[in-house]
């Protein structure tokens, strides 16, 4: 019997509502076989009596700490990812845990707004991830919006501008980016800009029409870090968290009359 268990972790939010944050990196590390641990940051509730209306409720830093210690002193991880950090004191000790710890495969997802929102929500933290954290990650994820705030562009709102804005973060450090277009393009299709420093690889879909894509960042920056947790190769990593984020979008579906969330499960029910 091989008892072999790859294990990654996420430094992230709750989503009590179970489509995003945690929960979504969680589910999507264990559809993909990959052994999942949390250090929660925040928690994300959110209010039926006020239109699904987001509070965040932080955990304290030395909370924070004890958890990263458990996993990473404890235990030990393959891969690693960021969500939701919430403070700038937090960026800086998750930098710290990396550095000290010489974690690699480090997926940085630089959560700074949420769906509908365009306002950066925490811009301490914001600020605290362009100076600590792009540096650091082996594959950083940014949409638009937070592609543009990295790089102190106006916008980002064109391949050729997605295609700019990318080779100012492999300049800032990282190893390689993703910048996720999603919806936020006109046109039929949803297209990722992928840079190694080296070569671009332009990645197109046709936009699903009605998918809820609330948690499709935390998915999608997931299933990278389950993938490279189990040893997968760059390209491996992107064409198998393609498929299963396209599986995940057509069937996603309505949790109630104000959200809806990505399919999980739905890679697996295809195969
Ligand atoms: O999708 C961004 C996001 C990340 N993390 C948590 C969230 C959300 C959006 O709701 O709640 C915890």
């Amino acid at each position: 019997m091989n008892n072999t268990m790859y294990k990654a972790m996420t430094i992230a939010g709750s989503d009590t509502s179970g489509g995003a944050g945690m929960e979504a990196d969680l589910k999507t590390m264990q559809e993909l076989g990959v052994y999942g641990m949390v250090a929660l940051t925040v928690i994300v509730a959110q209010n039926p009596q006020n239109n699904w209306s987001h509070d965040i409720f932080p955990i304290s830093l030395d909370v924070i700490e004890k958890q990263l210690s458990t996993i990473v002193d404890g235990i030990g991880v393959d891969a690693m990812k960021t969500g939701m950090l919430g403070s700038a004191d937090l960026v800086e000790l998750v930098a710290k845990t990396i550095d000290k710890n010489h974690l690699k495969n480090v997926v940085i997802d630089p959560v700074m707004v949420c769906k509908g929102v365009d306002a950066i929500m925490v811009p301490e933290a914001a600020a605290a991830t362009k100076k600590l954290l792009v540096s650091r990650a082996d594959v950083i994820t940014p949409n638009l919006l937070e592609a543009a705030y990295l790089t102190d562009m106006p916008s980002v709102g064109n391949l050729d501008e997605m295609k700019e804005a990318a080779g100012r973060i492999i300049e800032m450090g990282a190893k390689f980016v993703v910048i996720k277009a999603g919806e936020r393009l006109p046109g039929e299709n949803a297209i990722d800009v992928l840079y190694d420093g080296k070569e671009f690889t332009i990645s197109t879909a046709p936009k699903i029409p009605g998918a809820f894509n609330n948690g499709a960042g935390c998915t999608f920056s997931a299933a990278i870090t389950a993938c490279l947790a189990k040893g997968m190769s760059m390209e491996e990593t992107m064409a198998l968290t393609k498929k299963f984020m396209t599986a995940a979008l057509k069937g996603s579906f309505r949790i109630n009359k104000w959200a809806g969330a990505t399919r999980h499960i739905a890679f697996r029910e295809s195969n």
